[in-house]
């Protein structure tokens, strides 16, 4: 058995959701994921976490390019460096992973996946709501064909929850609740249920405070015949708020799966129900509620850091990522005309 050779980590973007990136690099250090070197065009931030992670901290991705020898970058950034960070990475047949929203446009998203194409580069997007415990449950239920044949499903994500505080950028997107949350939720339905024909979706803005649509209520066709219901609110009022957790009804033509708060699922087959907890645990750098969005960062980057080790893409790769986005795109175009829209295809460049 070969030993699997490490892995340089560059961390690029050190703001607030980094942070979990940054903690979950440090406990795969042992299995050769080597964080070297972070970078934030804030010094105050590059610096501390430098020193925290005990690694060099830069201003500049290029500069700490020319500097530490990196095969794969963490880019956490907001979505409006994203195609200028991915196009310098790929330029230089460096390996990345890109925060959610892949990035601001359709097109965007496009360049990007080209531009990695054109290089030869690997390319993925940190989509991770699908990586966590209580989703990869739910996948194995339905693989076994517990259930049976998926026939309907609702994926329901709902909360009153302040995401203003630790993301008050989210109060003056021009695209929000789709943009930013929406498109986790599409993504896990595509993950259940596979690709979508078409989709109709309603939006509203339901807080005076913000720019943007803040609740959407999506439905979708997809290739099996199935068909979901996406919700996704930042404005729900309700004692027994479930945030960061994906809320789940999944039936089949032999039975069903219930997600509930607190990871708790439901599983009924034959006739016979069965109750489960299905959530990660508590890691020492993890605390509620976001302690399960946490521990779906420390998956996604195991994912990445194995696929990229081992010369495969991963699951979601750029590629597939944008069919995740066109769903987001084909939503928009619904809520604005307010018919059904079948997602873009996208095709490789020839
Ligand atoms: P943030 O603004 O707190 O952090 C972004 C950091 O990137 C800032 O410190 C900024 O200085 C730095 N930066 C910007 N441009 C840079 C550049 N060219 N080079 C180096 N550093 C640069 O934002 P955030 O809330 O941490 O969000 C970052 C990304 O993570 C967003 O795309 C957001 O959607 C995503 N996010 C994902 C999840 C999830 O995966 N579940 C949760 C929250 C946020
Ligand atoms: O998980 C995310 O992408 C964050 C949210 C506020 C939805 O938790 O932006």
């Amino acid at each position: 058995m070969t030993a699997k050779h490490p892995v340089a980590i560059g961390m690029v973007g050190c703001g607030f959701y980094a942070q979990n990136h940054l903690h979950a690099w440090a406990d795969l250090r042992p299995g050769g994921a080597l964080l070297s070197a972070v970078c934030d065009r804030d010094p105050v931030r590059a610096e501390a976490a430098g020193r925290r992670f005990g690694v060099p901290h830069f201003t500049d991705m290029g500069k700490m390019l020319d500097t530490v020898k990196i095969d794969l970058l963490d880019i956490a950034t907001r979505m409006d460096t994203h195609r200028e960070l991915a196009a310098t990475a790929a330029a230089r047949g460096v390996a990345a992973v890109v925060q959610k929203p892949f990035a601001p446009t359709w097109e965007d998203c496009v360049a990007i996946v080209n531009k990695a194409r054109k290089h030869n580069a690997w390319l993925a997007v940190h989509e991770n709501f699908r990586f966590g415990s209580a989703m990869r449950a739910v996948k194995k239920i339905l693989d076994r064909g517990t259930i049976g044949t998926p026939t309907w499903a609702r994926l329901s994500w709902r909360t009153g929850f302040d995401v203003y505080r630790g993301q008050p950028y989210l109060a003056e997107e021009e695209k929000l609740v789709i943009q930013d949350v929406g498109i986790h939720i599409l993504d896990l339905a595509r993950f259940f249920l596979g690709e979508v024909e078409h989709l109709s979706c309603e939006t509203q803005k339901r807080n005076p405070g913000i720019r943007a649509e803040d609740t959407a209520t999506i439905m979708m066709r997809h290739c099996s015949g199935a068909v979901s219901v996406v919700e996704a609110t930042y404005a729900a009022r309700r004692h027994d708020d479930p945030f960061p957790e994906t809320m789940l009804e999944i039936e089949g033509d032999g039975g069903s799966v219930i997600l509930r708060k607190g990871e708790k699922v439901t599983v009924t087959t034959q006739g016979l129900g069965f109750e489960d907890h299905v959530g990660g645990p508590l890691l020492g750098w993890t605390s509620r509620p976001w302690h399960v969005s946490q521990e779906a960062v420390l998956h996604t980057n195991r994912h990445m850091f194995e696929r990229f080790r081992d010369g495969l893409p991963a699951d979601t790769s750029g590629e597939d990522n944008l069919k995740t986005y066109a769903l987001v795109e084909a939503a928009y175009e619904s809520a604005r005309t307010h018919r059904a829209v079948r997602p873009v295809q996208w095709t490789p460049e020839a």
